[in-house]
């Protein structure tokens, strides 16, 4: 119980990082949405090859935000990131229906680590602005999100390029960590 508290105290307080990975397959909009996180803007963006890392302030609580690069070559390396994470974001472009199977099964095996099983994820369903975007649930029938079993999740309909839904989403994050209700699925 204490540890509860005292995690908790921190969290407000400022004192504690929440431990935040981005993940998703090469030109999702990862890179796009950690910097729309932190400095609100949209920020021209080359292929992640390693990793960005930016302290990202919401609501008095501070996140240290990890962007992973998604191509193919670097995916084997996500694994090095995952002690400690609290919550990841996992972002799928919504146009990338070629893909999307492929995102799925890397979203799976990733949650198989034990490194990970108490992490809280949320699913980005971003580029909401272009044409023929898949829908959120789309996006979650593909990626076959409803077969999650102890697992804390949400969907989320983004679009870094506008900043849609990151505010949502933050929210529900910030409300999960504290153990406020949240307004997404679960
Ligand atoms: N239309 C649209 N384009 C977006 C959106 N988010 C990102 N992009 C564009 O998608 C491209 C790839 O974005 P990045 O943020 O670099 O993608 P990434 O996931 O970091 O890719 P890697 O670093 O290779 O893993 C860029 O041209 C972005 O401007 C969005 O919501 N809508
Ligand atoms: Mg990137």
């Amino acid at each position: 119980m204490g540890g509860v508290f005292s995690s908790l105290f921190s969290r407000l307080w400022g004192t504690k990082e929440t431990r935040i990975l981005i993940l998703g397959l090469d030109g999702a909009g990862k890179t796009t949405i950690l910097y729309r996180l932190q400095v609100g803007e949209v920020v021209t963006t080359i292929p992640t090859i390693g990793f960005n890392v930016e302290t990202v302030t919401y609501k008095n609580l501070k996140f240290q935000v990890w962007d992973l690069g998604g191509q193919t070559s670097i995916r084997p390396y996500w694994r090095c990131y995952y002690s400690n994470t609290d919550a990841i974001i996992y972002v799928v472009d919504s146009c990338d229906r070629e893909r999307i199977a492929i995102s799925k099964s890397e979203l799976v095996s990733m949650l198989e680590e034990e490194e990970l099983k108490d992490a809280i994820l949320l699913v980005f369903a971003n580029k909401q602005d272009m044409e023929g975007a898949m829908s959120p649930s789309e996006v979650s029938t593909a990626l076959g999100l409803s077969a999650l079993k102890s697992r804390t999740w949400a969907i989320f309909k983004t679009s870094a390029l506008k900043g849609d839904g990151l505010e949502e989403a933050m929210d529900w994050l910030t409300n999960t960590l504290t153990g406020g209700t949240g307004t997404g699925s679960s």
